[in-house]
């Protein structure tokens, strides 16, 4: 088992705890479900005391995550954007993490247990496995709500027809068959969205559904780009704008994949 500790990419232990206190601060006069030895959760009332052994214990436990291998470097984050995405929450939230990575053409015995169906993301959250990305990144939200990440329900589908796009671009042997328009369609409605609410989907600043959507915009950007020579054209500058406000976040830059993995990763795909 690959194993890769990482700290959020700023000060981690002191936002962490600080995350923490005010997470704890939105409970006060309740009791809370604290975490304990990164895994289970046990219930305690409230006192000062706590809140510090808690805070702490929160800042310094990292969370399991088993993510995808690099396809093309030993001992690296590979190519899969669902792994991205479970990682940019946890950096935005300031929460460290433990990286186990995970050779999916060849999955180890340990990973079979723990994922059954056998794919990645999973995360230990409460001393269980937790599978898939939407579920893991709604539980993060809850289990850890500052700094807050939630898209409000009207805006969370924006873009979300993009990836199916693209992929059906990318596997399109035939030229006519609509996939490009396909595609295109969908890229102009996340044009128009972003020129009158961006830069980011909710606004000024990042939130969950940029977190899914932005990992799935590089692999259309390096993967059309390596495969058909094809790139977001120029009539669509808020989606060039988004792409760039996103890919440039620096939890972007330290979770994201080599492109040489990108295109090594659909590769079967476009064979096919
Ligand atoms: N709906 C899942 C999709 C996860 C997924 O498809 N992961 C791929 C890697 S990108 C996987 O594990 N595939 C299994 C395999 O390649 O054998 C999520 O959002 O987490």
């Amino acid at each position: 088992m690959s194993t890769t500790r990482l700290q959020p990419t700023t000060a981690f232990a002191a936002s962490a705890a600080c995350a923490l206190s005010s997470t704890v601060k939105n409970h006060l006069g309740f009791t809370l479900r604290l975490p304990r030895n990164n895994s289970g959760f046990r219930r305690h009332s409230v006192t000062r005391r706590n809140l510090s052994v808690f805070a702490m214990s929160a800042a310094s436990d990292p969370l399991e995550v088993c993510v995808k291998a690099s396809l093309t470097v030993s001992n690296r984050l590979g190519d899969c954007p669902f792994c991205q995405r479970v990682l940019l929450t946890m950096e935005e939230k300031h929460l460290p993490y433990d990286m186990k990575l995970v050779d999916l053409a060849n999955k180890p015995e340990w990973f079979l247990k723990l994922s059954p169906e056998g794919k990645v993301p999973v995360i230990k959250l409460e001393d269980k496995w937790v599978p898939d990305s939407d579920v893991i990144a709604q539980s993060l939200e809850e289990k850890f709500p500052d700094p807050p990440l939630g898209t409000p329900p009207e805006k969370a589908s924006v873009g979300s027809k993009i990836f199916s796009t693209f992929i059906g671009f990318l596997k399109s042997k035939d030229a006519s068959d609509g996939t490009e328009q396909a595609l295109l369609n969908e890229l102009s409605a996340l044009n128009d969205y972003i020129k009158t609410n961006g830069p980011f989907i909710n606004g000024e600043k990042v939130s969950a559904s940029d977190l899914s959507l932005g990992p799935k915009l590089y692999h259309l950007e390096i993967a059309l780009g390596h495969y058909k020579q094809w790139s977001v054209p120029e009539s669509l500058p808020h989606v060039k704008s988004y792409m760039k406000a996103i890919f440039t976040l620096d939890s972007f830059v330290k979770t994201r994949a080599l492109p040489e993995d990108v295109i090594a990763g659909w590769r079967p795909k476009v064979m096919g």
